[in-house]
């Protein structure tokens, strides 16, 4: 059986993808440190779903199922031999990595938040690739980046997968044709760590020929998976918080708990979107179709449909009857834009979008309206901003206008 090791396996994300791929047959081991849980404490902040704990995680996988998923507690950015030893012992033929601070609100909080998320994301991508060359081991790295290192700027084009092709002219007026990794522009702290991630995997894919696959994924939406939903203790996290919250989850939870959907600005932000459960089969996806071993990071954007915070404010009120309020945006970001992106890799490889519109939507207003009497509502507005001036009662400098 094929060893994976999944690095931030306690997630979001990482929880309903390890379930996958045991289901699948993989053998899995998970390696967190509950570093989110603890931030959740830290915040005040909770999973509207009650998630359990690991070991009841496993052991209601084990019920259902009949499969052990192995679990190693400890911190990839700091805990470097600890690592090292279990790349040895493991020898994966696939490394999965999701182990990251991830709220870009969070990211923009104050000095310890934007340390903390530089030292943590840098430290754990790059202990992955250094211990992988210093092993000679040859495993495929699949990373979990973002499709904010792109940025919100209207280039006018659709956003191709990684590269862009330039046309430069040469010393003697030839026209020289390179791929270059898209120009970055992120847009918070948490998007210019996966900026620099990228970077790392540039050099390593190059120096050491290592394969690596580089997910630029949209913000996920949803709760449940095929395999989670197996059994009431293997339930995914659901954030609802102002930090860790991400928009269509928000606003259906708080049309379900009877607060306005707030919309930052005029809502006509676009941003790219994917289902929690075309997430894992995208990881499927990858795992079975690694890149060659040719110097060049593969990179795929591993997102569905893309729409705007307003539309999206409009079908949940829609469906739910709940208001839309338009409230002061904390970010530095731009008010509007366009944004088109191509995803044809996945879709070549054969996924089949769950969109909007599938009654999805019910589904995770269904697990919102559940566990609703969980919300702590003084959590839910976005407190994070992103300059010293946004913050509330700060008078604006009329010059810097
Ligand atoms: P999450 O916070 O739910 O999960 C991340 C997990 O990694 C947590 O369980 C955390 O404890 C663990 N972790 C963090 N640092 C670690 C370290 N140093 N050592 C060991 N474990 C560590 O986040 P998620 O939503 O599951 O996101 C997973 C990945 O996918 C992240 O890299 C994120 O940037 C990316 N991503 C998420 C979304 C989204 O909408 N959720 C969208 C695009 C990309
Ligand atoms: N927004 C609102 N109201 C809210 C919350 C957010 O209008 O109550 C707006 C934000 O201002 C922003 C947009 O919705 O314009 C998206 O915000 P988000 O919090 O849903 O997503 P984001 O901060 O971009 O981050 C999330 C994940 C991150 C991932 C990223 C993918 O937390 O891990 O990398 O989505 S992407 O956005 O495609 O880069």
């Amino acid at each position: 059986m094929e060893n994976i090791l999944i690095i931030g396996g306690d997630g979001f994300c990482g929880w309903p993808t390890a379930l996958h791929l045991s289901q699948k047959g993989y053998a899995v081991t998970i390696v967190d440190n509950f570093s989110r849980r603890q931030i959740d404490e830290s915040l005040g902040a909770n999973s509207l779903t009650p998630i359990k704990s690991m070991n009841e995680r496993l052991a209601a996988w084990k019920e259902a199922t009949g499969k052990d998923i192995a679990f190693e507690n400890f911190n990839v950015a700091a805990e470097y031999q600890r690592l090292e030893e279990l790349l040895a012992e493991l020898k994966p033929s696939t490394i999965i990595h999701f182990g990251e601070q991830r709220a870009a609100p969070y990211s923009m909080k104050g000095i310890s938040q934007k340390r903390y998320t530089v030292s943590n994301n840098i430290g754990a991508t790059h202990n992955v690739l250094a211990a992988v060359t210093q092993l000679k081991l040859e495993p495929h790295i699949i990373h979990l980046g973002t499709m904010g290192v792109y940025g919100y700027d209207d280039d006018g084009m659709e956003i191709p997968e990684g590269y862009l092709k330039v046309y430069v002219p040469g010393d003697d007026n030839q026209i020289f044709q390179r791929d270059i990794l898209y120009p970055t522009n992120p847009g918070s702290v948490y998007h210019m760590t996966k900026s620099m991630d990228q970077l790392l995997f540039q050099f390593y894919a190059k120096n050491d020929r290592l394969r690596i696959t580089d997910l630029h994924q949209g913000i996920v939406w949803g709760t449940q998976t095929e395999e989670t939903r197996l059994d009431e203790r293997l339930i995914n996290r659901f954030d609802y918080d102002g930090d860790y919250g991400t928009v269509l989850n928000r606003f259906l939870m708080q049309a379900a708990v009877g607060h306005p959907l707030t919309v930052h600005g005029t809502g006509g932000q676009t941003r790219a979107f994917i289902h929690i459960q075309d997430t894992v089969k995208c990881l499927a996806l990858a795992v079975a179709n690694p890149p060659e071993k040719d110097g060049q990071v593969k990179i795929l954007n591993q997102m569905t449909e893309t729409h705007t915070v307003r539309y999206l404010a409009e079908i949940v009120a829609k469906v739910s009857g709940a208001e839309i309020a338009n409230v002061d945006n904390p970010r530095n970001e731009a008010a509007e834009n366009d944004l088109r992106v191509s995803n044809k890799t996945f879709i070549t490889l054969g996924l089949n979008p769950i969109t909007l519109e599938e009654g999805l939507l019910e589904e995770t207003q269904d697990i919102a309206m559940r566990f609703a009497d969980r919300c702590r509502m003084h959590m839910i507005p976005c407190v994070s901003t992103w300059t010293e001036n946004q913050r509330p009662g700060v008078v604006q400098d009329p010059q810097a206008a």
